[in-house]
């Protein structure tokens, strides 16, 4: 039978590989949604207790200044919390999340990144793809967690059902200078992506959630945080990103999408473990050689690398 080598939830195969496997009717229903719209919400997941500890922890540690904390926060998120809060970690790790995660993928999930939100992020539309991608593509998503009910005015999170089936956008699609991008031009990547929801004319949701739902996101849907309507308001939230075993994991934006030098997630640490994540492509290890700028070029072909190539870098 032939496979496609991407999450199976994602393939283009996707209904034969439902057939394959022995789920119950819930469990069905989920991943055929995760498949259809790209992503799903899940209530009554996590326990009263543990949001309630998460959100103690976000107000009266992460956003108190008198708190000293290393990881880099401002006035409306903190991001790798977990460092610091037992409850953030445990909810980042929570074993139900993590079991569903291995349903919808069919591999271990690696939780690599926390964000905690004390209020709106009111961020453009974008798919977590141009920051987090993986080879093979796809084996990403994120898990957002309402520590409070989040209404029409406190910045709701937004997300265009079924964008997550285009290609998956880096400027190679976008600028002609490509070659020579970098965070300086995100704006035109956000342009870019407001307007491909406009021409497909996706339908766009927000997430109004009860305190305690659960939002998965497969990593190339659109989303994005709504205005805050109402002053002053909060939308304590704790967002996790996760990527899956046995992948390369990269930053199409640090990268030339070009000539292929992509930028490698080297120092990723998995939450659970508090260890370095290993990278293969699919449990192999290939080789790479590095231009010396902290980019990669994944070069498997080339056995042993000629000493030469190692200095030439960009030449193929
Ligand atoms: O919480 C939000 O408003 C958006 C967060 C987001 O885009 C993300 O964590 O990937
Ligand atoms: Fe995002």
């Amino acid at each position: 039978m032939i496979q496609a080598n991407v999450p199976w939830v994602e393939s283009p195969f996707f209904e034969e590989e439902l057939e394959k496997k022995n789920l119950s009717a819930e469990q069905k229903k989920l991943v055929q949604d995760y498949h259809n719209d790209g992503y799903v919400v899940i209530s009554g997941l996590v326990p009263e207790s543990l949001i309630d500890r998460t959100r103690e922890d976000v107000e009266t540690k992460a956003f108190n200044p008198d708190f000293e904390i290393k990881t880099h926060r401002d006035h409306s998120r903190i991001q790798d919390f977990w460092m610091v809060s037992d409850a953030s970690k445990e909810l980042a790790i929570f074993p139900k999340i993590l079991d569903m995660l291995e349903l919808l993928y069919g591999r271990e999930p690696v939780p690599f990144q926390t964000l905690n939100f004390r209020v709106g992020s009111q961020q453009r539309a974008h798919s977590d793809t141009i920051h987090f991608s993986s080879l093979p593509a796809r084996f990403m998503c994120g898990v957002w967690v309402a520590l409070e009910d989040i209404t029409e005015e406190n910045g709701p999170v937004f997300y265009h059902p079924g964008s997550h089936r285009l290609p998956e956008y880096d400027f190679t699609q976008i600028k002609e200078t490509a070659h020579d991008t970098s965070y300086d031009d995100y704006k035109d990547y956000e342009d870019f992506i407001e307007k491909i929801v406009q021409v497909n004319n996706f339908p766009k949701r927000k997430f109004l959630a009860k305190k305690g739902d659960v939002l998965i996101w497969s990593s190339n849907i659109i989303h994005g945080g709504s205005p805050v309507t109402k002053e002053g308001s909060t939308r304590y939230s704790q967002v996790t990103h996760y990527f899956f075993k046995d992948c390369y994991y990269y930053t199409p934006m640090l990268s030339n999408m070009v000539t292929k030098e992509l930028y490698l997630r080297t120092s990723l640490v998995n939450i659970k473990t508090g260890e370095k994540v290993e990278q293969t492509y699919n449990g192999k290890k290939l080789n790479y050689i590095s231009t010396g700028n902290n980019l990669f070029i994944l070069n498997d072909r080339l056995k042993p690398v000629p000493k030469s190539l190692k200095f030439l870098g960009k030449v193929f």
